[in-house]
């Protein structure tokens, strides 16, 4: 109802916070009116919402649950092509592009469904924050993010390789942030350390929060991984053996964006 409150005061175009509740600021109050609302749920200044917003973001959602229920149903992976993204949206916040998050959708309804142990694997760029967030108390939902490191890339102020989840959840978040400019090797010995992780942790199934905003030429991130690495990627995270589910993420390089994620899927497929 965000944009009805919203016009109801007699605003128009796009929603976006004028105040937040940082270090200082009451957490504990929800303010009634919608520009607080904004302030208390959003952490970024660059979510908007507009009049389509909330029927996109529910699409996004339906859609990673269909690729997930796929899955469950006994195909061995399922691409799911979510827009709005959906992997900074944690409990009870949204930034980043993202309202709901789509990997952590599709891996409670693989939960929901049979799989007694599920891992989200983030091969964005940006490090999955809310993701993070909503299963950071539980050991039933590894969480492995390979990213840009926090130091210079948003989201600024999570993804540290010191977060390690809390309560039953503790050791069941894994980050690797690495630094601007990592190419293919550095990246590639990472993500096969993430892959050990997993394998360690034994899941009965797994979702791949797939960025492709690690590619040399996308405008806002500042790895160097070429288009001939995407297959890598996919045959990698096939050599897990997994029944999975890839949820779409980033992605700025608009004109090779739908290149990337198929040499991904193709990899994949292939290595299968
Ligand atoms: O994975 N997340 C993104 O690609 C969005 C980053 C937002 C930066 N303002
Ligand atoms: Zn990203």
């Amino acid at each position: 109802t965000a944009f009805d409150q919203w016009k109801a005061i007699g605003k128009d175009g796009f929603m976006l916070p004028s105040g937040f509740a940082a270090r200082s600021m009451r957490q504990d109050v929800i303010p009634p009116g919608i520009n607080g609302k904004l302030g208390y749920y959003c952490y970024d200044a660059g979510t908007p919402i507009v009049e389509g917003t909330w029927d996109a973001v529910l699409a996004s959602a339906h859609c990673a649950l269909t690729a997930a229920a796929l899955v469950a149903d006994g195909a061995h992976s399922a691409y799911a092509l979510c827009r709005p993204p959906g992997h900074h949206a944690g409990a009870s916040t949204y930034g980043g592009y993202c309202f709901l998050n789509n990997a952590a959708i599709a891996a409670q309804s693989l939960r929901d469904h049979g799989s007694a142990k599920v891992v989200v694997l983030d091969v964005d760029y940006h490090h999955g924050n809310g993701t993070q967030d909503i299963f950071w108390t539980r050991d039933d939902v590894m969480t492995v993010s390979v990213h840009g490191s926090p130091e210079t890339e948003y989201p600024f102020f999570r993804g540290f390789a010191d977060e390690r989840g809390a309560g039953r959840g503790e050791g069941f978040c894994h980050n690797f942030p690495l630094p601007r400019g990592t190419g293919w090797e550095d990246y590639s010995a990472t993500l096969d350390r993430a892959l050990e992780v997993i394998r360690a942790y034994g899941p009965d199934s797994v979702v791949i929060s797939l960025g492709v905003d690690t590619y040399e030429n996308d405008p806002i991130s500042a790895f160097k991984l070429g288009q001939q690495h995407y297959p890598l990627i996919g045959a990698k995270i096939a050599s897990l053996g997994l029944p999975t589910v890839f949820v779409q993420e980033g992605g700025y390089a608009v004109a090779d964006i739908g290149t990337n994620v198929a040499n991904v899927l193709t990899g994949f497929e292939q290595a299968c």
